[in-house]
């Protein structure tokens, strides 16, 4: 058997994809609209909150395509607090007018590959800040799920410690080519969803995610070893923002 990577885990995420029933709320009335908008800025308050407190974190960006319409990003201390979330939510009567297209559950993770022998990585504020992150508020996300091959030859799983540290890093070294262009946030999902892992990228020029993307396409390890699902990009909602999409 090869040797398992030691990974470290931080907060749940949920990725909570909505497409909006545009019809259904226009059909409503300006009441009824009124009340799901203060609710909604009440949620939105309370996640706020949460970040404010350091006790999780909450990111809302509008989608572009029709995939979905809005997706909020939860990252929380348990699963439990993440299913409290989004029942709250449906329970709203905003939720009432979307319609819940994706979501994804995994949770944040670093892995070992680069990490130095011998430091405890609980003692590094650096690592610890990585686990439990407060999302940047760029302009905009890209979401993608994604597994490691294990076909035939390319079997990630089979391949020796080295094989794989070597590959990782010369992964590492691309995405620290983006650095202060993309901020990266990856999420395990292996037991928690239908893919190994969740991309989530955080840019302000979203061209960075076609050109990072890109760029590791003819490294190995996303080469021959990376299986991708759907992407998701799009553009921040802050409050304000939020208003104005749902302005008729
Ligand atoms: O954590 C670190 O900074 C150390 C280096 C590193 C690891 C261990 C790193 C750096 N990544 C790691 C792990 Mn990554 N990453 C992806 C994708 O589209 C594709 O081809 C792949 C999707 C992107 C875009 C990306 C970006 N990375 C992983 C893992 C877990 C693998 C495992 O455990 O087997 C996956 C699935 C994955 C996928 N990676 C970076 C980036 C960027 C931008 C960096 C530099 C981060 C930085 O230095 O701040």
């Amino acid at each position: 058997m090869s040797e398992a990577a030691q990974t470290l885990e931080g907060w749940y995420a949920l990725h909570d994809f909505r497409l909006i029933d545009w019809t259904l709320w226009k059909a409503a009335d300006d009441a009824t609209r009124r009340e799901a908008r203060e609710e909604l800025a009440s949620f939105l308050a309370e996640y706020q909150q949460v970040e404010d407190n350091k006790k999780g974190s909450t990111a809302t960006y509008s989608i572009v395509g029709q995939k979905a319409d809005f997706v909020f990003m939860h990252l929380r201390e348990s699963l439990e607090e993440l299913n409290a979330l989004e029942n709250a939510f449906n329970k709203s009567i905003f939720a009432s007018f979307t319609v819940p297209v994706y979501s994804y559950v995994s949770i944040v993770e670093l892995s070992s590959y680069m990490s130095k022998p011998g430091e405890d990585p609980m003692q590094n504020p650096e690592i610890v800040a990585r686990l439990y992150p407060t999302l940047p508020k760029a302009k905009h996300i890209c979401f993608y799920p994604m597994n490691k091959r294990r076909e035939g030859n390319d079997n990630w799983y089979m391949l020796d410690m080295e094989s794989r540290k070597g590959m990782m890093r010369s992964h590492g070294m691309i995405g620290r080519s983006y650095a202060g262009k993309v901020k990266q946030i990856i999420t395990g999902s292996v037991g928690l969803d239908d893919w190994e892992w969740g991309v989530t990228l955080f840019a302000d020029d979203a061209l960075q995610f076609k050109k990072l993307v890109y760029e590791m396409r003819f490294d190995e390890v996303s080469a021959r070893y990376g299986e991708f699902g759907d992407f998701y990009v799009g553009n921040r909602l802050d409050q304000a923002l939020f208003n104005d999409l749902l302005r008729i």
